[in-house]
């Protein structure tokens, strides 16, 4: 078996240079799977054209998501011209870097990158003392601390624009919201001529809560390393700064631990619908993880415990209740595996486990699943529990585990991930007075698995349809009862993969829902609006279909006539910038 991003077949590992043509060959007879790619509305103009060029200017309030404050000045546009220059304080260099290599395909245009904090016209700047949100409108005084981790203040004057910053975090989004403020034809990965028009005015901005993200899901359906980095560069885009890799499950094991070597090289040979699967080297994942973290992301590993299981008890039966251990498993039911609580060995696993993921990962997160081990009987499962958060606590890590961890003992810091679908749950809100934080994840809201219609030709349906404003309308800070705003750490929308099996799939679940949770976990509660959301959330079509990504044509997005185009022919989708 080789391992991922070795020379895995077409449309399993699929990288994202194989078609969507490739795709359908792929699709085809898994049993259970519809074949969904040529039903897809696929959305993946790989070239701008004339008509993308003359998309509509920008206003400086069409950012999502939304900043904290906005004061457009008409009077103030500025234009990228082909001798700009990006000046940067030296520890923003990498951000600058970034910025640049996203512009110039589109332009053109050269766009050097120097060492100066001032002279524009493109100037990123940081500074302890970055001007607040106050400064905005012109009251109350410039306040750095109050920009925080992530903040950032963009001012853009006719002469130029300027990204100000207290860290490197804060310059990248400010940098990602400048890159939406230039017409959608900036998204071609070939030159195009248009004006690079910014709308002029000022920008300040932070997140509402620090931990956003989304989790993919390489269990079901394994996703080879470019997928993978292609994915992280979504969530960057939305300013989503944590992705949860579901690494284990029945179907399949994704992450090679050396103490226990046929977890990986066995429990990784399998996938639902018989497919090879496939795993990550060490190298991979911190290839992967060091990708993201270029990008502002954390990889927050989950090694599901203690069901969920199959395919570690394939790789080693004595983990088994009884020792025997099960065939392996390439269905879609849940909640039948788990490993012997009962048994010391477990315990040695799990240590084992944690221990290496813990220290291939520089993030401060471990999840531990603990959903569905419905054969555990409830006093097994939470002393199991207390027990392996306490492995994972020596780790130096910091507990995440989804929300059926509640009854289990507190540990420092520990974190609930709140998947349910009714907010009136009072044992998570007991865990939650006895010290635990929330990420909310509500599976009729949050679940980017879920269909967005009963047309949608992949997906599932058990906690509901979810079309775009159901994804957008509800409130993280009040959703649970009993649990405080101050005790919700942030969102995060979760993307199962029993029936999403390629990259093209992986984008049309995302786009345009992604971006709607990235909202309720950046934007203040003020700006909230189903109208203005879903008109700002439009012009994002056109820069989608201009970078090849995948997108449903949902009908409530008021789309501009210009696009999304969709091709009659399916294009390849690009491969992604790969840089380390
Ligand atoms: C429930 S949500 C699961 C997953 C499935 C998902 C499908 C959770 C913690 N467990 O095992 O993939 O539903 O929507």
């Amino acid at each position: 078996m080789s391992p991922s991003g070795a020379a895995a077949p077409a449309g399993v590992a699929a990288s994202a240079d194989a078609g969507p043509s490739a795709d359908v060959a792929a699709d085809a007879g898994l049993p259970g799977v519809p074949a969904p790619a040529a039903e897809l509305a696929r959305v993946a103009a790989s070239r701008a054209d004339g008509a993308l060029a003359a998309a509509a200017p920008v206003r400086l309030d069409d950012v999502v998501p939304a900043p904290e404050r906005v004061v457009p000045d008409p009077a103030a546009d500025f234009t990228l011209s082909a001798d700009a220059v990006l000046r940067v304080s030296p520890a923003g260099r990498d951000v600058a870097e970034q910025l640049a290599a996203w512009l110039r395909p589109a332009t053109g245009f050269p766009l050097p990158v120097a060492d100066a904090p001032e002279g524009g016209p493109l100037t990123l700047t940081l500074s302890p003392a970055a001007p607040g949100p106050e400064a905005a409108t012109g009251s109350g005084e410039p306040d750095g601390a109050a920009l925080g981790d992530e903040g950032y203040r963009l001012d853009v004057t006719a002469d130029g624009v300027r990204i100000t910053a207290v860290n490197p975090a804060g310059l990248f989004h400010g940098a990602q919201t400048l890159r939406q403020l230039l017409p959608a034809p900036i998204e071609s990965p070939t030159a195009v001529a248009a004006r690079w028009a910014v709308p002029g005015g000022t920008i300040v901005d932070r997140p509402r809560f620090p931990y956003r993200g989304a989790m993919l899901d390489v269990a079901r359906h394994f996703f080879g390393v470019e997928d993978v980095l292609r994915v992280v560069d979504h969530l960057a885009r939305y300013k989503l700064n944590h992705l949860h890799l579901h690494l284990t499950d029945d179907q399949g094991w994704r992450i090679a631990v050396d103490s226990w070597p046929r977890l990986a090289e066995v429990g990784g040979a399998t996938e639902v619908g018989g497919g090879p699967g496939g795993w990550y080297t060490r190298d991979d994942y911190r290839r992967i993880v060091a990708y993201a973290a270029r990008r502002h992301v954390t990889v927050v590993p989950e090694i599901d415990l203690p069901g969920h299981t199959n395919a570690a008890l394939v790789a080693y039966p004595e983990l088994a209740p009884g020792k025997i251990g099960p065939p392996p498993y390439t269905g879609t039911e849940v909640g039948f595996s788990y490993v012997d609580p009962a048994d010391e060995r477990t315990y040695d696993f799990v240590a084992d486990v944690v221990g290496e993921v813990a220290a291939l990962t520089p993030g401060p997160w471990l999840h531990l699943g603990g959903d569905e081990a419905f054969k555990v009987p409830a006093d097994s499962y939470r002393a199991f529990v207390a027990r392996a958060q306490r492995l994972v606590a020596a780790t130096g890590k910091t507990v995440v585990g989804w929300h059926q961890l509640a009854p289990a003992e507190h540990v420092d810091g520990r974190v609930l991930q709140w998947w349910g679908t009714n907010g009136d749950d009072p044992e998570t809100a007991d865990a939650v007075r006895r010290g635990a934080r929330l990420i909310l994840s509500p599976g009729n809201h949050a679940y980017l698995d879920m269909k967005y219609a009963p047309d949608t030709p992949i997906g599932h349906d058990w906690a509901g349809l979810i079309d775009v404003r159901r994804a957008y309308e509800w409130d993280p800070g009040t959703h649970v009862r009993g649990v405080p705003a101050e005790a919700v750490l942030g969102v995060e929308a979760p993307l199962w993969t029993e029936s999403v099996s390629t990259p093209a799939e992986v984008e049309y679940m995302l786009f345009p829902r992604l971006p709607a949770v990235a909202e309720l976990g950046w934007s203040p509660r003020e700006t909230h609006d189903w109208s203005r959301f879903r008109s700002r959330l439009a012009g994002h079509g056109p820069r989608w279909a201009a970078a090849g990504i995948t997108f449903h044509p949902s009908p409530e997005i008021p789309w501009p006539s210009t696009a999304p185009h969709i091709p009659t022919q399916p294009t390849p989708t690009p491969t992604p910038t790969t840089t380390p």
